[in-house]
C-alpha cells in the first residue's frame, strides 16, 4: 500500500518531494526536546495547489496525515505517529503580501514568523505575536496551535489576529476565507474553530493576519524583585500606568543560572533575589518617563538593568528566552504550559516547585497573561504519575492546563481536567462531521475514547 501511495503521492507533488529515505525522515519523526519521537510511512512536501491532491491521495488510501511546520512544537502534535504521512509545508512560502490601508498581511502556512517580520521591516506595521522560535516556527502551525507568546496580554494570541484563512479539509475539499473583511457574519466561524484544532480538523494553507502599529522607540528593562508575589505586584503597579508595556515576563534564578552557563553569557547582575521580571515597553516617544513613573508604584526591585538599542535589549531578551533551549540541553524535562489566575500565581508557583520534589521544577513564563512553563528535570519521559499530579494541581487552582502550546499527545489524556464531558462530546461531534474517517492527526488533542 505504502508504495502505491509513494507513487501516487509522487505523482501529485513530485518525486523529489516524496521522502520514504528512513535517515531523511527522522528528523521530520522527532521533536527538539527529544521527548516525541514516531514514525511516518512518508513525507511529502507539496505546493500549495498540490496540498488538496495529496490530501485526496492519502484519503483514498485510508492514510492519516500529520500537518507540519517548523517542526518546533513543544506538546508532539507534528509528530507522527503509527506510520502516518507527514504534510511538511516549507514549500508554502510565498513572499507575505502586505495591504497598508488595511493594516493585514497575507502569508502563506509556511513562512516563519521571522520571515513575517522581516517583511515588516520598513513598513508601519509590525505582528503582534512573538516568541522565541520565530526563526523555524511558520505562521500556519502557530495559527494550528493558537500560539501565544510574550505581548498576548496586551495583544491576544494568534486567534486574535486571524482575520481569515484558507484550509484543505479532509476530503481535499478547500474552505476559503481570505476576503480579509473585518465585517463579514455570514454564518460559523470556522477559521475561529480552524485556530487551535492542531491538525484535526483541517490543514491550514494561508492566513490573513492583522497587523498592529510599529512604534520608534523599544524599551527593555530586567529587575530583580524579592519574590513572585511582588512580580505581581509589579505588573498590577504598570499594567494601567504603563499603556507601552508590551511584555512582561517572569523567571526565577535557577533559570538565570541554567541559561548563563548554557550560553556562556555574564547575567546583567550579580545580587541575590528571588524572581526576575523582564518588561518591554514600546511606544511613539522613549517610553523611560512612563515606565520610570509607573515603577514609582511597584516595590523597589533588588537590581534593574535598562537597554533601548537592539543588541542590548537582545542581551537582556536571551536570559528569558534561552530558557527552553538550555533546558533541552540539560535532559528531557517533562513540560507544563499552564495558565493560573494572576491571584493564584505565586501559591500555586510555590505548591509546584514541592509536588514534583525530590525533582527539580524550572519554572518561567508569561506573567502578564498567567503563562506559566513548568520544566521538570528527573523523571522520565514516560513517568506520567508527575503529569497528573502538577495538571491536578493547576485545576485545583482554577488554571488551564493548556496556555499556548496546544494539546497535542501530551496532554490528551488530561483534556477532562480543563473540558466538561458535554464540552468534548461537541468537539468530537465537530471532529467527526469534517474527519469522519478520522485521517487528520488522529492521536492528538481529543482524549482516546473509552469503549
Ligand atoms: C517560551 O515561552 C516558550 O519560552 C517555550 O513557550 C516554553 O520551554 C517552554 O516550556
Ligand atoms: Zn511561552
Amino acid at each position: 500500500m505504502t508504495r502505491t501511495l509513494a507513487d501516487e503521492l509522487a505523482r501529485v507533488a513530485g518525486r523529489e518531494h516524496v521522502i520514504a529515505d528512513p535517515e531523511v525522515r527522522a528528523s521530520y519523526e522527532r521533536d527538539v526536546t527529544g521527548r516525541y519521537r514516531g514514525e511516518a510511512a512518508l513525507v511529502v512536501r507539496p505546493a500549495r495547489d498540490q496540498l488538496p491532491g495529496v490530501v485526496r491521495a492519502c484519503a483514498a488510501a485510508g492514510a492519516a496525515v500529520v500537518p507540519q511546520g517548523g517542526n518546533t512544537g513543544l506538546a508532539g502534535g507534528q509528530i507522527p505517529l503509527g506510520g502516518a504521512v507527514v504534510l511538511r509545508l516549507d514549500r508554502l512560502d510565498a513572499e507575505p503580501r502586505i495591504d497598508r490601508a488595511a493594516a493585514q498581511a497575507r502569508v502563506e502556512a509556511g513562512v516563519t514568523l521571522a520571515d513575517l517580520q522581516r517583511a515588516l521591516a520598513g513598513t508601519p506595521y509590525e505582528f503582534a505575536v512573538d516568541h522565541g522560535a520565530r526563526s523555524a516556527a511558520t505562521l500556519g502551525g502557530m495559527a494550528a496551535t493558537n500560539a501565544g507568546g510574550s505581548q498576548v496580554f496586551r495583544h491576544g494570541a494568534m486567534r486574535a489576529q486571524v482575520i481569515g484563512l484558507e484550509a484543505v479539509l479532509a476530503d481535499g475539499s478547500v474552505v476559503t476565507r481570505t476576503s480579509g473583511l473585518i465585517k463579514d457574519n455570514v454564518g460559523y466561524d470556522l477559521p475561529g474553530l480552524l485556530v487551535g484544532s492542531e491538525g484535526t480538523l483541517g490543514v491550514i494553507t494561508e492566513l490573513v493576519l492583522r497587523l498592529i502599529p510599529r512604534r520608534a522607540h523599544r524599551l527593555t528593562g530586567l529587575l530583580g524583585v524579592a519574590s513572585t508575589e511582588q512580580a505581581v505586584e509589579l505588573l498590577a503597579a504598570l499594567r494601567d500606568r504603563v499603556p507601552s508595556l508590551v511584555a512582561c515576563e517572569l523567571f526565577f534564578p535557577e533559570g538565570m543560572e541554567l541559561v548563563s552557563a548554557h550560553r556562556q553569557v555574564e547575567p546583567p547582575f550579580r545580587i541575590e533575589t528571588g524572581a526576575y521580571v523582564l518588561l518591554e515597553c514600546a511606544g511613539d516617544e522613549p517610553p523611560l518617563d512612563e515606565l520610570a513613573a509607573g515603577l514609582e508604584h511597584a516595590p523597589r526591585p533588588t537590581a534593574e538593568a535598562f537597554a533601548d538599542d537592539t543588541a542590548g535589549r537582545e542581551r537582556l531578551w536571551l536570559f528569558r528566552e534561552a530558557h527552553n533551549e538550555a533546558l533541552n540541553a540539560a535532559g528531557v524535562p517533562h513540560k507544563f504550559d499552564v495558565t493560573v489566575p494572576l491571584d493564584r500565581i505565586a501559591r500555586f508557583e510555590r505548591e509546584v516547585r514541592r509536588a514534583v520534589e525530590p525533582s527539580r521544577a524550572v519554572v518561567y513564563g508569561h506573567l502578564g497573561d498567567g503563562n506559566l512553563h513548568v520544566n521538570v528535570l528527573g523523571p522520565p519521559p514516560e513517568d506520567t504519575e508527575i503529569d497528573a499530579l502538577v495538571l491536578e494541581l493547576v485545576a485545583s487552582h482554577g488554571g488551564s492546563i493548556s496556555a499556548e502550546h496546544g494539546i497535542g499527545q501530551s496532554r490528551r489524556a488530561f483534556v477532562p481536567l480543563g473540558r466538561s464531558p458535554a464540552d468534548i462530546a461537541a468537539m468530537r461531534a465537530i471532529k467527526h462531521a469534517l474527519d469522519p474517517n478520522g485521517i487528520l492527526n488522529p492521536g492528538k488533542l481529543l482524549p482516546a475514547l473509552v469503549v
